[in-house]
C-alpha cells in the first residue's frame, strides 16, 4: 500500500462566505489556508477563487497571481479548476490554463447539480482534454456519477493518455444529482475504473466520512475541503480547511497509509 495523497479542496464555487465567514476568499486567506494545509498533510490544493466581493471568478489575470502566490508560500501542487462555478462559460473555462498550473480537474460529463446543471457535453471535455496535453498541464478526471466514466474510456481510447503519462481520477460522490455517496457505491465506482488509474474521493455534505472511511479502506486517496462540507459534525461547522485536513490525515495514518509529501505526490501523480 502506499501513503495517501490528501487534497484540499479549499473555497469551491457555491458556499457563501457572508454565512460561512471561515471561507477562504482573498488571495491572503488562501494562502494562509495552504499553508496550513500543507503542514497538517495536504499535498494537492484544489483551487477556486473570488473576485473582491467574494463571488467566483475565473479571472485569468487574478488565477495567475494565486499560482504565484501559492508556489511562492508553498510546496503544494497547484490544481486548478476548470470547472467553475455553474455560470460559467466554456471558453472562460478553457482559458484557465492561460494560468499554467501544474494540475487542473477535467470534468468527465454533465451531472444535475442541486437545482442547477454542471454542463461538460463531449464537445467541452474533448476541447480542455486536448489543451491539457498541448500545455503539459496534468488533469484529474472528475467523476461525478457512473456516465462519466464511459466518458473517460471514450476520451482515453480517442487522445490517449494524459501529460505525464498517468491517469488519476476523482470520484466526486453525494452531490444531489450525482452519484450517491456510500461504500457500495464507491466500490462499484472504483471496479470500473481504467486498468493502472489511480484514484481519490470526496463525500459532499453529510457522505464525506462514509466516503473517507471506504476510500482508505479500498486503497485510495482523499480530498477533503470547504468545497465540499462546511459542517464538521452535526451542529458544528468547519472553523477552517485546516481541520479537515488534520482528520483526513489522522485517519490515514490510522489506516497505515500516511499522508505524501508533496514530493511524494509529484512522483506519484507524474508531475514534474
Ligand atoms: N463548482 C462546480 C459547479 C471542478 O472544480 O472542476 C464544479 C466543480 C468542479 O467544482
Ligand atoms: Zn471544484
Amino acid at each position: 500500500m502506499t501513503g495517501t495523497l490528501i487534497t484540499v479542496a479549499a473555497t469551491g464555487a457555491e458556499a457563501d462566505k457572508a454565512q460561512v465567514p471561515a471561507l477562504p476568499v482573498t488571495l491572503d486567506e488562501l494562502t494562509e489556508t495552504a499553508v496550513r494545509c500543507q503542514k497538517a498533510g495536504a499535498a494537492v490544493i484544489h483551487v477556486h477563487i473570488r473576485d473582491d466581493e467574494a463571488r467566483p471568478t475565473l479571472d485569468v489575470g487574478r488565477l495567475k497571481a494565486t499560482v504565484a502566490a501559492l508556489r511562492a508560500s508553498t510546496d503544494l501542487i497547484v490544481q486548478l479548476s476548470t470547472g467553475g462555478a455553474v455560470t460559467d462559460g466554456f471558453d472562460a473555462r478553457l482559458a484557465v490554463l492561460d494560468a499554467e498550473p501544474d494540475a487542473c480537474s477535467l470534468t468527465c460529463g454533465t451531472v444535475n447539480f442541486g437545482d442547477d446543471v454542471f454542463a461538460n457535453p463531449w464537445g467541452f471535455i474533448k476541447d480542455l482534454y486536448q489543451l491539457t496535453q498541448e500545455r503539459d498541464v496534468v488533469p484529474e478526471f472528475e467523476l461525478f456519477d457512473f456516465g462519466h466514466i464511459a466518458t473517460l474510456y471514450r476520451l482515453l481510447g480517442e487522445f490517449g493518455l494524459p501529460a505525464g503519462g498517468h491517469v488519476h481520477c476523482d470520484l466526486v460522490m453525494g452531490v444531489p444529482g450525482g452519484m450517491p455517496g456510500d461504500v457500495p457505491t464507491l466500490a462499484a465506482a472504483v471496479r470500473s475504473l481504467p486498468d493502472g488509474a489511480t484514484w481519490s474521493a470526496t463525500g459532499i455534505g453529510r457522505t464525506t466520512l462514509p466516503v473517507m472511511f471506504g476510500a482508505l479502506g479500498a486503497g485510495g486517496h482523499l480530498r477533503v475541503g470547504m468545497e465540499d462540507t462546511i459542517t464538521f459534525a452535526k451542529g458544528r461547522p468547519v472553523t477552517g480547511n485546516e481541520e479537515l485536513v488534520q482528520r483526513a490525515a489522522g485517519l490515514a495514518g490510522t489506516a497505515q497509509r500516511p499522508p505524501m509529501t508533496p514530493a511524494e505526490a509529484r512522483a506519484f501523480l507524474c508531475i514534474p
